[in-house]
């Protein structure tokens, strides 16, 4: 069976809904340390979970006979500056956690999420190589970078099967917003919907790398799926599919909301997102596992207003 940890998040609630589709609902355990919607505590098993525990992770891993673990759990870029420890031992432990699992062989595959917030201020920011300078300066980032290095470590010196992807901002209709600094990019379609004006905590010219959740899942499961020989990185590999400014969102936007106004008041995530790259080279994903994104900023924003509506 398949363990999903952080099942009730931004990324969480979809891969539980669509692995349940594609392996039927008694394959996929969902938990976390909340219960989450109706709809997904009714649609097959669910434990509440705190993954920072190894004893209650060990537990499940048996009881459910679980084969593979999606580590979706974690303290997103913005909480995570005002609660660094608690973001720290959140995001590092169940990592831990999750990698001794492969290390005992009581698990067989490990996805773990890493984020372009891996990448710092001096990182060269267009077309972001795979192979770079990587100096974060967030407490997410930092986490996410050392959480790279680790995966990479247990592969290596225990063969443990583990994947990574390094996700752009991701842009889902099914969840609310959840402290990430791209999240700016759920808001605004929620209060364009809500014929609200939008008070965008980034300024209108900050560029960044963007992903319709739909891709970011099938690039989830296509990576999981890959024979291991194709597998080349083993830290996490760069995945991209768009990148835009603030302005350009609310245009797409205005094009079916012709009223819709946005104000621009940056506040601390402007410095977050400043840190990040622009745009992202992921040919190397593109090569070893065949990536390649549908979605592009029209696409999304039609899904989005469509579902929001
Ligand atoms: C965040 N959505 O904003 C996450 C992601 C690249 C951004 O890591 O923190």
């Amino acid at each position: 069976t398949i363990l999903i940890i952080g099942a009730c998040g931004q990324i969480g609630t979809e891969l539980t809904f669509n692995l349940r589709q594609k392996y039927g609902s008694d394959k996929v355990i969902a938990s976390d340390i909340r219960e989450g919607s109706e709809d997904l505590m009714h649609s097959g098993p669910f434990e509440i979970l705190d993954a920072t525990d190894y004893d209650a992770l060990e537990e499940v891993v048996a009881y459910y006979e679980v084969g593979e673990v999606y580590l979706m759990a974690a303290m997103l870029s913005a909480t995570a500056e005002k609660f660094p420890e608690r973001a720290w031992n959140l995001n590092m432990n169940s990592l831990f956690n999750v990698l001794n699992l492969g290390k005992e062989k009581k698990v067989e595959r490990i996805f773990w999420p890493s984020s372009i917030a891996v990448f710092g201020p001096n990182t060269p920011k267009d077309q972001t190589p795979q192979h770079t300078m990587m100096e974060p300066s967030t407490v997410y980032g930092i986490s996410k970078l050392s959480g790279e290095r680790w995966c990479e470590y247990y592969f290596k010196k225990f063969g443990v099967d583990v994947r990574s992807v390094r996700y752009p901002g991701l842009i889902s209709w099914k969840t609310m917003p959840g402290g990430g600094t791209t999240d700016y990019a759920v808001e605004i379609y929620h209060e364009a919907v809500a014929g609200n004006t939008f008070n965008c905590f980034l300024k209108g010219d900050t560029k960044l790398p963007m992903m319709y959740m739909e891709d970011a899942i099938r690039a989830t499961l296509e990576l999981m799926e890959a024979d291991a020989e194709k597998i080349r990185i083993r830290s996490s590999y760069n995945l991209a599919a768009m990148s835009f400014t603030p302005k350009e969102i609310a245009q797409s936007i205005q094009q079916r909301f012709p009223d819709f106004k946005v104000v621009y008041e940056p506040d601390y995530r402007q410095a977050i997102a400043d840190s990040w790259p622009n745009s992202i080279d992921d040919s190397l994903a593109r090569k070893d596992w065949g990536w390649t994104p549908e979605f592009d900023l029209e696409k999304t924003t039609g899904e989005m207003l469509a579902h929001l509506s």
